[in-house]
């Protein structure tokens, strides 16, 4: 594939300010006059929707390596159905969690190898990666807590808590299993997440600008 476009996938923990950052990474993008594609995994395909609803819910019971298969299904279809056309499209490609949340989770996580995963990863993505990612650190209680109030604040009831349900040392083991891969890869750049919003989207701002040109 002729890859024109910018691909930037988002890592972190639970409640880490994800969605928070992209949605000002979008006005930003905007005001810059590019094309954006916003997606996300699990989920970002039609098919991947259905995936979602299966993987995430709590009351289902997925032994880890059927849960290996269906986030890898996911983003096998996201990469073909939407990633790579946005990208040819020359479009900047918003992928909230991307290969590393595999390797974190199933990976440090579930305790899965991790050389394999890297293999399955490939078979999946048909060797894409990301351009940028943008790994919001902080301590997952933090991030937990903040979901928590998110959550409360916006009424919802939580049918997508298969992580949350996870104890907090599992947690804290994805948080340290993504600080280890950012170490290994050149395309990371980590950011301190306990800073408010507004600083830390002006820190990634600052770092897009001098990574990448804008015409
Ligand atoms: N998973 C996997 O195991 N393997 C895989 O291969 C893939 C995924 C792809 C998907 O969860 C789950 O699937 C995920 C990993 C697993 N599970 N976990 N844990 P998801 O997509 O449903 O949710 P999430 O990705 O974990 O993120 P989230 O809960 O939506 O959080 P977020 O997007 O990072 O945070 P947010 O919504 O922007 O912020 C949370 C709250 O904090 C909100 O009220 C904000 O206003 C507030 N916030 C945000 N930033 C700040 C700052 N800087 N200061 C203070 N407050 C803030």
């Amino acid at each position: 594939m002729d890859k024109k476009g910018l691909f930037i996938s988002f890592e972190g923990v639970e409640g880490a300010g994800k969605t928070t950052l992209i949605k000002k990474l979008v006005g930003f993008f905007t005001d810059k006059k590019q094309d954006i594609f916003l997606t996300r995994e699990p989920g970002g395909s039609e098919l991947g929707k259905k995936l979602r609803a299966i993987i995430l819910n709590a009351e289902e019971k997925i032994y880890p390596s059927a849960e290996l298969f269906l986030f890898l299904a996911d983003r096998a279809q996201h990469v073909e159905e939407c990633i790579k056309p946005a990208l040819k499209a020359g479009k900047i490609v918003l992928c909230d969690r991307f290969i590393d949340s595999t390797l974190a989770y199933q990976g440090y996580g579930r305790g899965m190898d991790i050389e394999q995963l890297i293999m399955l990863n490939t078979l999946a993505t048909n060797g894409l990666e990301p351009d940028l990612t943008l790994l919001l650190d902080l301590p997952p209680q933090m991030g937990l807590e903040r979901a928590k109030t998110r959550n409360i604040a916006q009424n919802l009831t939580i049918d997508e808590g298969r992580f949350e349900a996870e104890a907090l040392q599992f947690h804290q083991k994805i948080r340290e299993g993504f600080l280890t891969l950012a170490k290994q890869k050149k395309r990371f750049f980590v950011i301190n997440a306990e800073q408010n919003a507004e600083e830390v989207f002006y820190i990634v701002k600052q770092h897009i600008e001098k990574s990448f040109k804008f015409e």
